[in-house]
């Protein structure tokens, strides 16, 4: 593999031609491509300078998803927390052979991102007084990226967090996507006031803006097909909860940062996280979550 850090950025790439680029602002993923195919919608407008979270790609929410509750914690934070909207540390690479016979690693390489209390900004630190570490890994390999997110509590207090990878999948036209995986599940609904509702459909089509937080899914993976092919599916990995969401025309238009205005057709947010309620991390304790991507074609 090969691993370039340079202007903020690191971008990785395998002998099969995949490759993963990550923002260090907000250790977001900006770019991952399979078969030479990019499968990660970035808006054209997209503040990659650090002024703002990047609209597309995939943004970390960390320590709170949503608005936060103002009788919490994480009341003082911004909406979706702070981890999208800092300047991380990158760790290193490593690479590694699924055991197969190939030669030195080349089967996947493993890029580690780093956010503790030290590199928070003053105003983040005072909203949210905890002592915490976070190592985000990418690991890209053929046909696949995965993103696991590991919690520190390294201060005495407890603390309550919510964590979510809010990725930005690209796809060829959302009219002939669905979303196959959540069938007899609950979700919450934000178009229908966060009412709870039960998804008896198995499979999920997107006509207009969908804003929806399935909850406690049984089953890890979550599929996007695309004309009916299974195009990317998503597997949860310590998370048991994945969020739809598509903007559609208004939303998209209420964006500064959503460009082209066309864009809601191609793009779909698959977003797997641990969202409803709270994790509890004791001093010392810690947890991980993420995702493990694969693109079907
Ligand atoms: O993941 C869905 C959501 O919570 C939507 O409600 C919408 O707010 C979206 O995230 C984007 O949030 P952002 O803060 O990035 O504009």
């Amino acid at each position: 593999p090969s691993v370039h850090a340079e202007q903020g950025k690191v971008v990785a790439s395998l002998p099969t031609g995949d490759s993963v680029e990550v923002l260090l602002f907000g250790a977001t993923v900006l770019s991952w491509k399979s078969n030479g195919r990019e499968n990660i919608w970035v808006s054209d407008a997209a503040k990659l300078d650090g002024s703002k979270p990047v609209r597309g790609g995939v943004p970390l929410v960390f320590p709170a998803f949503g608005p936060p509750p103002k009788d919490h914690a994480t009341g003082k934070l911004p909406q979706h927390g702070f981890a999208r909207n800092s300047h991380w540390e990158y760790l290193g690479s490593s690479s590694s052979e699924s055991g197969k016979l190939s030669s030195g690693g080349d089967d996947s390489v493993k890029l580690d991102f780093g956010l503790g209390t030290a590199e928070l900004s003053e105003e983040a630190r005072t909203a949210w007084p905890f002592d915490f570490s976070l190592v985000y890994s990418v690991t890209l390999a053929k046909d696949g990226l995965s993103t696991m997110l590991n919690v520190q509590n390294k201060g005495e207090k407890s603390f309550e967090f919510q964590m979510l990878l809010h990725t930005y999948f690209k796809i060829d036209d959302i009219s002939k996507v669905a979303i196959n995986g959540l069938g007899s599940t609950t979700y919450i609904d934000k178009m229908l006031n966060a009412t709870e509702h039960q998804q008896t459909d198995p499979s999920i089509r997107i006509h207009g803006e969908v804003d929806r937080v399935y909850k406690s899914i049984k089953q890890d993976t979550t599929s996007i097909t695309q004309d009916g092919k299974p195009r990317l599916d998503i597997v949860r990995e310590g998370l048991s909860d994945s969020v739809v969401w598509n903007p559609w025309i208004e939303k998209a238009k209420g964006m500064g940062d959503f460009e082209p205005k066309e864009g809601y057709k191609k793009m779909v947010c698959v977003e797997v996280g641990a969202v409803d309620g709270w994790q509890k991390l004791e001093g010392g304790e810690s947890f991980e979550g993420g995702m493990r991507c694969t693109a079907r074609y």
